[in-house]
């Protein structure tokens, strides 16, 4: 079955709003298949984010996903890769529709609010960077 990894960031954890998302997820009817809660380091957001590197805004991202704890969470279910990425809205704030995640909680480019996988290949990677499993 098809997961996906989806990561509350520091941003949406210091405003509480860890609940409002997490209910969404179970809502739609999708799975949780694991959950934890870490400040990540650095070698792992690195990795994490290694497709932007030399990217004007990469120093910025990394600075940003680890300044406070985030929590990391594996999601299953049929197509829910594509399913989250909707369900999480448009990067740019300009553009998240209202009733998505960052269309209702999120008015900032870099802080906004969660991290979707994009593939299958990127959500194996992401996944086997922060979980054995
Ligand atoms: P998404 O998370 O929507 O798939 P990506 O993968 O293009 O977006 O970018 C990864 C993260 O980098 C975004 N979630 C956002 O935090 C940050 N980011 C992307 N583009 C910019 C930008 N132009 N300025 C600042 N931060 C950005």
């Amino acid at each position: 079955m098809e997961k996906t990894l989806l990561i509350i960031k520091p941003d949406a954890v210091e405003r509480k709003l860890i609940g409002s998302i997490i209910q969404r997820i179970e809502k739609k009817g999708l799975v949780i298949k694991a959950l934890k809660m870490e400040k990540i380091t650095l070698e792992k957001a690195e990795k994490h984010y290694k497709i932007h590197k030399g990217k004007d805004f990469y120093n910025d991202l990394i600075e940003f996903i680890i300044s406070g704890p985030v929590v990391l969470v594996v999601i299953e279910g049929e197509n829910c890769i594509q399913i989250v990425r909707h369900m999480a809205g448009s990067t740019s704030p300009i553009e998240a529709a209202p009733g998505t995640i960052r269309g209702d909680y999120s008015i900032d480019t870099l802080k906004n609010i969660v991290h979707t996988s994009d593939s299958i290949e990127s959500s194996t990677r992401e996944i086997n960077n922060f979980f054995n499993m």
